[in-house]
């Protein structure tokens, strides 16, 4: 996005620390008029008054110190140059002041990007892109990035404008099947073990964590503390809380291990309803009755009879030899993530989206679609 103020913008977009090469990167008006100042290269040619987009030039860059770099002509219109220094603190630091010094403004990399890309709808992505850490939201994100939300949005507005309600709403009603996903392309899902003392939740935790993240014992009331783990399925993150088993008791400690846990359970996506099938059943607590549940019957290797007696939704696994478990797996993925997106398809990517989609269904059902296309004016405007 071109800046009013017509500043020429610098950013350090790998990380802080020692590397190899670190990449900075220079945009606006004055970008190649500093390079013909700090920059010689090392052929000895003039530098051309106006580079080709594309080309790439080996040199020196400071006056007096310095450090060889390869800068790099991304476009001309307007100016958008990479530098290539050798990675070491120092030597960063000491470029970006002498850029500053003639009049470059730093900033860090999430506000470069806002400079840099045309579209907000773009830079938001990208932005979002950088943090993801699991390979399906990133595919989402990617083709956000490459402008199929925009591409939503363009058809919507242009029904909007053309007063075709029924195109509008259909357009609507295809990309809120994904709303679900708009906050959860970065944070994980929260997907909570509960059930009573010795089912099994710290055996299955450690099945799915892949090492002992929390303590297995056949005493019951082993786990007090809610325990975290971090992990991803399919490509999707979420996050498992082990919690402290239920029952009566009248130790204080394991009493507040269960509030603990049935805090930790406010806050979650999914509950994990873990029983022992060799014993008595415990129905489902009403503390979870507004919550997604699946229910699980550990130790299923204890009692070969039982298998028949199969409930219906109820999934049947050993946290011991791990049987089961993936079936597991899969059905945590359907209840969280289904419908997942096809390539290409558009998503509300962004909590911020999501809210504007749902006003923009509260505004076409009142038949006000004036007000649609402002909404989406001052969303994209105060994006910038
Ligand atoms: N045979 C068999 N034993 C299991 C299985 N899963 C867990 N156990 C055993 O059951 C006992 C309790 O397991 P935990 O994982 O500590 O149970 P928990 O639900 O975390 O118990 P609390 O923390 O006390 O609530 C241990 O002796 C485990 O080895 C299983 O699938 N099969
Ligand atoms: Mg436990």
């Amino acid at each position: 996005m071109d800046d009013p103020r017509g500043e020429t913008y610098l950013a350090r977009l790998t990380p802080p620390g020692k590397s190899a090469i670190a990449t900075l990167s220079l945009f606006g008006p004055r970008a190649w008029e500093i390079m013909l100042k700090l920059f010689k290269p090392r052929n000895k040619k003039p530098l051309p008054v106006l580079p080709a987009p594309g080309s790439v030039f080996l040199g020196r860059l400071g006056l007096g110190h310095g450090d060889e770099v390869v800068v790099g002509c991304k476009t001309i219109n307007p100016i958008h140059l990479e530098i290539h220094p050798h990675g070491g603190t120092q030597v960063v630091s000491m470029l970006l002041e002498f850029l500053q010094a003639e009049g470059a403004t730093l900033c860090n990399w999430q506000d470069f990007i806002t400079y840099i890309t045309k579209d907000p709808l773009q830079s938001m992505a990208l932005i979002l892109l950088n943090q993801a850490t699991t390979s399906e939201p990133s595919k989402v994100l990617l083709d956000q990035f490459n402008g199929a939300f925009r591409l939503w949005l363009d058809s919507f507005l242009l029904y909007i404008d053309q007063g075709d309600i029924k195109n509008a709403r259909s357009l609507l009603s295809d990309i809120s099947r994904y709303s679900h996903l708009s906050a959860k392309l970065i944070d994980p899902w929260r997907v909570v073990l509960a059930g009573p003392t010795n089912a099994g939740k710290s055996s299955l935790m450690n099945i799915l964590a892949g090492y002992q993240r929390s303590i297995v014992s056949e005493v019951p009331g082993t786990t007090r503390d809610v325990l975290w783990l971090e992990t991803a399925i399919e490509g999707w993150p979420v996050s498992f809380a082990d919690t402290a088993g239920l029952r009566i008791s009248s130790d204080p400690l394991e009493n507040a291990g269960m509030l603990m846990g049935a805090n930790a359970t406010e806050q979650a996506d999914l509950i994990l309803w873990i029983q022992d099938c060799s014993v008595v059943e415990i129905p489902v607590p009403v503390l979870f009755h507004n919550k997604k549940i699946i229910e699980v019957s550990n130790k299923i290797d204890l009692d070969g009879s039982y298998a028949s007696s199969r409930q219906k939704g109820e999934i049947r696994i050993s946290a011991l030899s791990g049987l089961g478990v993936d079936e597991l797996l899969s059905k945590i993925i359907f209840e969280l993530v289904s419908p997942i997106p096809k390539p290409c398809q558009a998503v509300a990517f962004h909590p911020l989206l999501k809210s504007a989609l749902e006003k923009s269904v509260e505004f076409v059902d009142k038949g006000q679609l004036l007000e649609v296309s402002r909404l989406w004016a001052s969303f994209l405007k105060n994006q910038n």
